[in-house]
């Protein structure tokens, strides 16, 4: 049976657009991190990830929050409908969070899959975080986020998932605040139920130059509050 912590990192105290650089970076460092989720099962967490549940009781035995299984093994206890089986960027394992046909006893659950926290060397400026995703967008309140903590500070989003992403490479650039020691990015699945799903795999963590424009992040706004980016 897997341990699961809880660390409170559900309320997630800041919003920060950061930068997304479409452009290849200038620094091409050795991968901080790679994961393909082979040493991943229904009930054991690669060494070094973690994953924080919330209200799981009463889901599906070996699909509570977020999990790992074949794409395969995802369309034989779920079916093939609405999108499912069509990850084809996923190989082998997966990590899934399958809410749909997936309900808790009560209420919404919140699952959030965290990378483990790696240490900067090269101190760039930004990390680049690649990883493959197929994404289904369930009903409000039902959100999806990428997010990252510097050193051992509140999460920020990197990214809101709000539409139908389906078999797509994710590609962004993180900046890094100058003197962080330490990145280590999560997957925030929070308040759903009976809800579709999110799938991801081959994920890649590296160091990278920052982007051209770095937007400013501020706390207890929305992204859409921003102010805009600077012309560059
Ligand atoms: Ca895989």
């Amino acid at each position: 049976m897997r341990t699961r912590r809880s660390i409170g990192v559900v309320a997630i105290a800041a919003t920060c657009l950061a930068g997304l650089a479409a452009v290849a970076p200038a620094v091409a460092a050795e991968p901080l991190l790679t994961e393909d989720f082979s040493t991943g099962s229904a009930q054991q967490v690669p060494s070094g990830w973690a994953i924080d549940n919330e209200n799981v009781a009463g889901m599906r035995d070996g699909w509570q929050g977020w999990t790992f299984h074949t794409t395969a093994e995802v369309v034989s206890a779920f079916g093939d409908s609405g999108d499912r089986a069509s990850f084809g960027k996923g190989q082998g394992m997966v990590a899934v969070v399958e809410s749909d046909l997936n309900r808790p006893a009560t209420g919404r659950f919140d699952s959030v899959l965290w990378a483990p926290q790696t240490d900067l060397i090269e101190k760039s400026g930004a990390v680049r975080v690649r990883f493959d995703s197929h994404y289904k967008q369930g009903q409000a309140p039902q959100t999806a986020q990428l997010v990252a903590r510097f050193d051992d500070g509140d999460p920020v989003v990197v990214q809101s998932f709000a539409t139908n992403r389906l078999d797509e490479s994710v590609d962004l650039t993180v900046d890094v605040p100058a003197g962080t020691d330490t990145v280590q990015v999560g997957w925030s699945y929070l308040q759903s139920s009976n809800n579709w799903f999110w799938m991801i795999d081959n994920v890649q963590i590296s160091e990278s130059a920052p982007a051209p424009v770095t937007p400013s992040c501020s706390r207890g706004r929305s992204p859409s509050q921003l102010p805009a980016a600077r012309p560059g």
